[in-house]
């Protein structure tokens, strides 16, 4: 790419006449990041050039991976490693008195999602690029990502993120590859040759238009594309007349209308209101992406080829998000293609797949069945055949006939109920760790699962250790490479090349030196940003997630509090110094997770400023959690806590990226945890709390109150959160309060709290021994290339897409 350090400079430094109009030494560290971000990019479209045609030519299997979410996090860095050019580009910069670490911050980290399900999307898209696989994701450019969190007066408040206000230097605005979408409308019979056919009339047109971002890679050897649709008017409409008389605001209702469908990202509680639109952003993405399948597939294979195309095409749906792909393709097939309906169902099963990211049932996505008949007739009147055909087959002679179909139809009580269109429709459904998918057989879609067990699978998560371990914590990387060699980058299964350093106590020490230097690092950064001053020798106990009353923040409220109070009352109570840090945003109409949010602030203020405490707790919180706030925190953190009610927590990934960074995983039996047990065992974490059988089991029989009433640590707690501990009445936690005890402790937090705190305390022993901890560390780092996301692609390439 670039032949030296000075081959660079030259390229870089004659970019800025041309597309800025001014000299490199005038330019802003934006100007300077923005011409450097651009020059990349053209380099990366080259090579998607390259690598599409290299593609064609082998004609792969060509995967769409569709979701509403891809939370990319920035580009430019990880791109210069993937390149393998960040040093030259470094000296380069150095050479022109610019320092890449001050450019890198320049650019915007977009939020277009909401949390673990979008970064998942896009360490997936890494991964193919790595694999070389041709892989392309579809999503959505909202013009505001997820809301920016501030706190104000400890409470959280939402402001909007305009993220492309000036510019986004990684998009190619693609015009010429623009598909129709069409809303509303009417349908009509019409009857030929004894076939029935069915026109759509009467609609509305809303034109999509792709923005394409390049996806460098590791080795720069494979650039695929991430295609951001957005949302446009078909032709420029004006009602001038409206305009000449001064109402402005009516002459551009229309476009306003349209472009509203990728105005702003929904946050994951979206309440009725705003339902409508979410669905038009559904099937907005589903038929703009398909659509695009459909032209290129024509242009490559000829436009009458389709007993091939399943097996030249996969399309992945992640979450029900994306569900409508399952009639909208067969709309295209039957009504644009005309192939008979056997054939068609034949070819969308074979071709779509699904995955589910969660059992907690208020996210299992409905739809008023009138809405989805109004909005979109045609596809409503396939989703109703699909259903009817699929009761048919239900087995009548099965005593409990009724009850499966009640379970697994699409429509039931006027609605259209996406997970089951999503299943019936795909050839693989698959869960996101051991444990989920279990639930998801043997309990959410058991019907399903009876009646097809093959279909079902599980591909436990993974990360980008490249973005979560090499960029994020370069010194790291360097033990590692220095130690073992550079191949754990490429294969992360390397890393168990860590595990005879066990007992070599220079590198124990580097390692312990590295997370003291990154503890630094957030110290410094927690300074500025919070005005808090923290030991960076006191344990980093770390939460780091979106929040939820499943994800338990309380409970780790509640053992904060506890060590307060009994600090107290024993000042010398045998503790290492513990920093306890939160972030996370909270669902904007979530009205206990932003009560969680006060509580730790409120916290946050009793135990930093009591000077009786001396510094042995601090609590801090940091504002508007984003993947490059993440890269920041994970490095640092000493203890990972990951202690979500067993049962609840699909898998998290927040998980994995901790043990990358070689913190110790503070948790219960839920999610990826069981199977980060199973690989450092009970030796190198801390297990604690109900599995989630007894959690089944307990659930009946469960007195919250007994628990408080057996323990007079917690009765005092659960009073402090209403008796003005916390400042004046109006202060006072009683949705929390009540969530424990009136409503019985949905989540048993408080059944799970003396074990927790047991595990806590072994853990704070455990660090005083440092090179025991260090040990446990580096156990965790060297068996955490399992969770790589490589391994995770290989396997949906394998077994799913079917990819040799
Ligand atoms: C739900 C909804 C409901 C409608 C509005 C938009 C919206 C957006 C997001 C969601 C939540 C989807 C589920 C989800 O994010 N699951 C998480 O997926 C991670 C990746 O598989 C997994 O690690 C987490 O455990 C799981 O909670």
């Amino acid at each position: 790419m670039f032949a030296s350090k000075d081959d660079f400079k030259e390229q870089y430094l004659a970019e800025f006449t041309k597309t800025m109009a001014k000299p490199f030494e005038e330019c802003t560290k934006r100007e300077r990041y923005e011409v450097l971000a651009k020059m990349i990019c053209s380099r990366a479209a080259k090579l998607h050039t390259e690598t599409r045609l290299r593609h064609i030519s082998q004609q792969r299997k060509q995967v769409y991976y569709f979701s509403m979410e891809f939370l990319i996090g920035r580009l430019l860095n990880n791109y210069l490693i993937n390149l393998g050019i960040e040093e030259t580009v470094r000296r380069g910069l150095k050479e022109l008195g610019e320092d890449l670490d001050q450019l890198l911050p320049m650019e915007p980290d977009p939020g277009l999602g909401n949390g673990g399900l979008g970064r998942l999307a896009a360490c997936f898209l890494d991964s193919m690029a790595y694999l070389d696989l041709a892989g392309m994701g579809m999503g959505a450019r909202y013009r505001f990502g997820l809301f920016k969190q501030t706190i104000e007066d400890g409470r959280q408040t939402e402001e909007p993120d305009p993220w492309l206000v000036n510019g986004y230097p990684w998009e190619i605005r693609n015009s010429d590859s623009a598909v129709s979408v069409h809303f509303g409308g009417k349908v009509e019979r019409t009857y030929e040759d004894g076939k029935i056919n069915f026109e759509h009339t009467a609609y509305q047109t809303v034109l999509a238009v792709p923005y394409d971002v390049p996806i460098v890679g590791y080795d720069g050897k494979t650039v695929n594309m991430l295609r951001l649709w957005q949302a446009e008017p078909a032709e420029e409409k004006i009602d001038l007349a409206a305009f000449n008389n001064g109402k402005y605001s009516e002459a551009v209702r229309e476009r306003n209308e349209i472009e509203a469908i990728t105005a702003i990202l929904y946050p994951d509680d979206s309440t009725p209101a705003g339902k409508e639109l979410r669905l038009k952003q559904e099937y907005f993405l589903t038929a703009a992406g398909i659509a695009s399948i459909i032209d290129n597939y024509k242009h490559q294979y000829g436009a009458d080829n389709w007993r091939a195309f399943s097996d030249r095409t996969a399309i992945h749906t992640n979450d029900t998000h994306p569900a409508l792909c399952v009639p909208e393709l067969m709309r295209i097939l039957l009504d644009q293609e005309n192939l008979e309906w056997d054939d068609a169902w034949d070819i969308v099963t074979k071709t779509i797949s699904f995955t589910n990211h969660t059992i907690m049932p208020e996210a299992l996505e409905k739809w008023p069945i009138d809405l989805i008949q109004r909005l979109l007739p045609r596809v409503y009147m396939i989703i109703e055949e699909i259903d009817r055909r699929y009761r048919e087959n239900i087995d009548r002679s099965q005593a409990d006939w009724q009850d499966r179909t009640r379970s697994s139809a699409i429509l039931w009580d006027g609605q259209v109920r996406m997970a089951n269109l999503s299943i019936i429709g795909s050839h693989s459904v698959n869960g996101v760790a051991s444990i989920h998918t279990n639930i998801l057989k043997h309990d959410v879609f058991q019907t399903f699962y009876q009646e097809s067990p093959d279909k079902f699978n599980n591909k436990t998560n993974g990360v980008s250790h490249r973005r979560f371990l090499l960029e994020a914590n370069p010194a790291l990387g360097r033990l590692i490479t220095t130690s073992i060699g550079p191949e754990w980058i490429s294969n992360a299964y390397h890393l168990e090349n860590l595990l005879p350093y066990a007992n070599d106590d220079l590198f124990l020490n580097q390692l312990e030196k590295i997370k003291y230097v990154q503890k630094c690092r957030l110290a410094e950064y927690i300074k500025e940003h919070n005005g808090i001053t923290v030991d960076p020798a006191s344990i980093f106990d770390v939460q780091v997630k979106r929040i939820h009353a499943y994800k338990r923040q309380l409970l780790n409220m509640i053992k904060i509090i506890y060590l307060y109070n009994r600090l107290k009352k024993e000042p010398d109570l045998d503790l290492h110094p513990h920093t306890f840090l939160f972030s996370g945003k909270a669902a904007q109409s979530y009205e206990f997770a932003k009560e969680v949010i006060r509580l730790i602030h409120a916290m946050a203020d009793v135990v930093n400023h009591d000077a009786q405490i001396g510094g042995k707790l601090k609590v801090v919180f940091l504002e508007n959690l984003s993947v490059s706030i993440g890269q920041l925190i994970y490095p640092a953190a000493d203890i990972s806590e990951q202690i979500s009610t067993a049962g609840k927590e699909a898998s998290g990934t927040g998980n994995m990226k901790f043990m990358f960074n070689g913190a110790l995983t503070l948790g219960t039996m839920d999610g990826a945890n069981v199977e980060i047990h199973q690989l450092v065992g009970d030796d190198n974490m801390f297990l604690f709390g109900l599995t989630s059988s007894q959690v089944t089991d307990l659930r009946g029989n469960y007195r919250s109150l007994d628990i408080c009433e057996h323990s007079s640590a917690l009765m005092e707690i659960i009073d402090q959160l209403v008796n003005g501990f916390f400042g004046s009445d109006k202060d006072a936690f009683w949705s929390i309060h009540d969530a424990l005890i009136r409503y019985n402790d949905e989540y048993f937090v408080l059944a799970d709290f003396e074990d927790y705190m047991r595990a806590f305390f072994e853990a704070d022993q455990a660090y005083t021994d440092r090179r025991r901890w260090n040990k446990m560390a580096l156990t965790n780092i060297a068996m955490a290339g399992h969770f790589s996301s490589d391994r995770t692609i290989s396997q949906y390439a394998k077994e799913i897409w079917k990819i040799k």
